[in-house]
């Protein structure tokens, strides 16, 4: 194992992959992975893709009607704890649109927050998505979805953090990445929402993930600008920015998928990033799989590169 490992750490230049399991989830796609530690384990709360079949979502489109959430205690064994919001059981969402895109959790205050955007059933809230929260007193659900989505706020890809101060942000996607403040109570926001400053202009971006360490505050996301997304990351010193493009932490696949969708975290003092590939699915790349590869900084706290690690 320490050839394997002392090989791989030098032919990707110091980012080596300590995994060598992926994709995570066998058994159903899990795709857009949002992982948090609680306690002592780690839980990935994905997106939950399925295949389009007549009358369930439409031909050549993501298609996905429910989340699950998974949870480890060494990132290798994964439980899956099955259904914890579905597209029927939530008040606002219009239920038949199969559109239950990336989600996110927090923990607050006892409580856990868990983000998703879907098409909304009121059409006086436009056309798209809007942004709505689950809550529940454990990681693992059952989740109580709030009866409307969070006012002021239309897209998709929701992210939150927690700065050291206690201020809670929501981050989400409309072709450009927004942001605002969250109330204490993390269903309302506290602040007009704005365009987050000084990312590319040109090109989608989407999939907001925003994590500190030691002091700058990285907003990292997927960029396409020739059809593949790749996924770039920009600092600050304020969690709304402005931010300034750093580099590139994984190159745009190389064999067809044209999502990335990340988030990154600390483990037991390792930094760890999860993405998805379409692995189980390579003619259709819509049906995307969970992977998971160390992540090393710099001494400047510029991020290395991280080369996907196989099969
Ligand atoms: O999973 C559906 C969409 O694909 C997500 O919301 C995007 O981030 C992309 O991964």
């Amino acid at each position: 194992l320490s050839f394997f490992l002392i090989l791989s750490f030098l032919l990707t230049g110091g980012s080596c992959a300590l995994f060598a399991q992926n994709p995570l989830i066998s058994g159903q796609y899990t795709a857009d992975p949002s992982v948090r530690v609680f306690g002592d384990k780690v839980y990935l709360y994905p997106s939950h893709d399925i295949p389009v079949r007549p009358g369930k979502g439409r031909p050549g489109w993501f298609c996905m009607e429910d989340y699950h959430v998974f949870s480890s205690a060494n990132l290798t064994d994964w439980t899956d704890h099955g259904v914890i919001v579905s597209q029927n059981k939530v008040p606002w969402v219009k239920s038949d649109t199969y559109s239950m895109w990336a989600p996110d959790c927090i923990f607050r205050n006892g409580k856990y927050y868990f983000y998703f955007p879907a098409p909304p059933a009121d059409t006086t809230l436009g056309r798209g998505f809007a942004i709505g929260v689950a809550v529940s007193d454990n990681p693992a659900g059952p989740f109580v979805p709030e009866p409307s989505p969070i006012k002021n706020v239309k897209g998709i890809d929701p992210n939150v953090f927690i700065d050291k101060d206690g201020q809670a942000y929501l981050y989400w996607s409309q072709g450009h990445i927004y942001g605002a403040k969250l109330k204490e109570n993390m269903l309302d926001l506290a602040s007009e929402p704005v365009i987050l400053q000084k990312l590319p202009e040109k090109g989608l971006k989407e999939g907001p993930y925003l994590f500190e360490r030691n002091g700058i505050y990285y907003m990292t996301y997927p960029h396409v600008e020739n059809k593949i997304e790749r996924l770039e990351y920009a600092t600050g010193d304020n969690p709304l920015g402005p931010f300034k493009m750093a580099g590139v932490i994984m190159d745009e696949s190389p064999d067809g998928c044209w999502t990335n969708h990340h988030s990154v975290i600390n483990f037991k003092g390792q930094w760890y990033l999860f993405y998805h590939h379409n692995d189980y699915s390579p003619s259709f790349d819509k049906n995307r799989s969970v992977r998971l590869d160390s992540l090393f900084f710099n001494a400047d706290g510029t991020i290395r590169k991280v080369v996907p690690s196989l099969r």
